[in-house]
């Protein structure tokens, strides 16, 4: 018997999975399981698809989108590159390691669009509940169906749960908010830096969205950006219209107060305090409890749900890596799904959960959690036919983007790194990253990259 299995979203994390099981059919597999995703936008590519909706959508659900306008990657391309399909053979010629969201998504894409695996998604379908039953051994997953406006339901034996966990905001309260004079939001409702340009911003939290929302207002004319930390500043070399400080406590008409007993005047407030893993079709004794970390507790390999493997999670881990690594998990799972690998058992899964989680409860740098991240990925790569993609040099590169980062927060994304898979340096930007006030795919792609040079390492 074919298993048939669920897979829910459609995101990268669900087409790396999609893309799994096509990779079997083409080296040879002639029973392919009865395969259904399950996505509620419109459209594949998960975050990577820009919308300007914000709150719900056409349809009523929560608007899944965190993209912003002029997002553009935040690591280098080559650290994310697909170990089967490389940047050079999308674009048919190489291009900088910093492209927009929409050069990124055009690459996502090209990969399944060249796959026949469209058909297998339900599109404006979103799930509602899934549940298990000891006596069939199966699940039983309802969504709701937008095109039909109906709920409909089906039995699975698998389900693999790729939802995401950047959509649902963390929103902590700090007083006065409800009287605050000007915008007050969250990173997964910012859509557009030109809202603020001649404002004063204060942005809550000293991460990737602080961090890339903070410079972005800057480049497209916001006057002054302060960001307030919770546990530690960034501590990048900030220019001055940047600066950081304590937490806010509270906020008195446009007056922002913190921790340190100092005051900013602010026009405009954007909380970048991160996401929820949030699962609300999944019944307690199925949800992934977490917070956004490189090894959450209850799935082993990072993957397989400790009390029932037969759902799994991909891309449920904080990332560093992303594409390849949903890829890796995506290979993995394959394989267990296909009967191909049997997992131990309860208690040696247990064993192994604890190792990875006891180391990644140690790491104390960067460097420490790129190396473990990495190390992950080893290990689940060489369990599987997945191509070679020299994860530990990829992991070398995000050093490098690291350092580059503390050198030049402004300019990083001017720098070039070499394809592990091509061995190829990506070309320069056209101009200063910081000068590119265009984001679109027309306009980048647009440009004839100088020559590369080929890296000898
Ligand atoms: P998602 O991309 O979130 O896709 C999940 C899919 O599940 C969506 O299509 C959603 O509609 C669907 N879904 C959710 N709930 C349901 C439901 N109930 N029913 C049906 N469908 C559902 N990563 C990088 O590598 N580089 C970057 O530069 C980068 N920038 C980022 C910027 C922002 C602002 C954010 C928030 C994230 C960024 N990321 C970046 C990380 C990004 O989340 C991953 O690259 C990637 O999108 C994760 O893929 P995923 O498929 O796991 O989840
Ligand atoms: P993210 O920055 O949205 O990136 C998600 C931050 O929120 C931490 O600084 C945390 O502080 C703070 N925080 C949480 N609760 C708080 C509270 N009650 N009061 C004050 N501060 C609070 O989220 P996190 O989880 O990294 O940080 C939360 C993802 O989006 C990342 O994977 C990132 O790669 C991606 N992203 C990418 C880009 C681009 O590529 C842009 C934005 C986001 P503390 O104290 O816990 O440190 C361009």
């Amino acid at each position: 018997m074919t298993p048939k299995i669920a897979i829910l979203g459609a995101g990268p994390s669900g087409l790396a999975q999609l893309r799994a099981f096509e990779a079997a059919r083409k080296a040879g597999l002639e029973q392919i399981p009865d395969i259904v995703c399950y996505e509620k936008q419109p459209d594949w590519g998960g975050m990577w698809n820009y919308t300007w909706r914000t709150g719900l959508d056409e349809h009523g659900e929560p608007v899944h989108g965190s993209m912003y306008r002029y997002l553009w990657s935040n690591g280098p391309k080559e650290c994310l590159e697909f170990a089967d399909y490389s940047f050079e053979e999308h674009f048919g010629r190489p291009i900088p390691s910093y492209p927009p969201r929409a050069v990124l998504l055009d690459y996502i894409m090209g990969r399944v669009e060249k796959s026949d695996v469209r058909k297998y998604i339900r599109f404006n379908t979103a799930v509602r509940w899934v549940e298990w039953s000891d006596e069939t051994q199966k699940f039983t997953v309802t969504v709701m169906n937008h095109d039909r406006g109906a709920l409909e339901s089906d039995e699975f034996d698998h389900v693999v749960v790729a939802t995401g966990h950047f959509s649902t905001p963390q929103v902590p309260h700090f007083d006065g908010l409800d009287r605050f004079p000007g915008r007050v939001l969250h990173a997964h409702d910012f859509r557009d830096a030109r809202e603020f340009t001649g404002k004063r911003l204060l942005l809550v939290g000293s991460s990737y969205s602080a961090e890339d929302i903070g410079t972005q207002c800057i480049k497209y004319g916001a006057e002054q950006v302060t960001f307030s930390y919770r546990s530690a500043p960034m501590g990048h070399h900030w220019p001055e219209q940047f600066s950081e400080v304590p937490l806010l406590t509270h906020v008195d008409g446009k007056v922002a107060h913190f921790r340190d007993g100092s005051t900013r005047v602010v026009d405009a407030i954007v909380l970048c305090t991160g996401y929820k893993h949030h699962y609300p079709f999944l019944p307690d004794e199925l949800a992934l409890r977490t917070d956004n970390r490189l090894y959450p507790r209850d799935i082993y390999k990072g993957i397989f749900f400790q009390r029932n493997p037969k759902l799994m999670y991909l891309g449920a881990q904080d990332q560093y890596f992303t594409f390849n690594m949903f890829d890796a998990q995506a290979w993995y799972a394959r394989d267990f799904m296909l009967g191909r690998v049997d997992l131990p058992d309860f208690d040696t899964r247990e064993q192994d959960i604890d190792h990875w989680r006891a180391r990644e409860e140690k790491l104390s740098s960067p460097v420490e959690e790129i190396d473990f991240q990495a190390a992950y990925i080893r290990d689940l790569v060489d369990r599987t036919d997945y191509p070679e993609f020299h994860v530990e040099r990829q992991g070398e590169v995000f050093k490098q983007w690291k350092q580059d980062k503390k050198r030049d927060i402004m300019g990083y994304r001017n720098n070039s790194y070499p394809s592990t898979l091509t061995g190829t340096v990506a070309p320069p930007l056209p101009a200063p990253w910081m000068e590119i006030l265009d984001d679109s795919p027309e306009s980048f792609l647009r440009h004839d990259f100088t020559a590369p040079e080929v890296s000898t390492v």
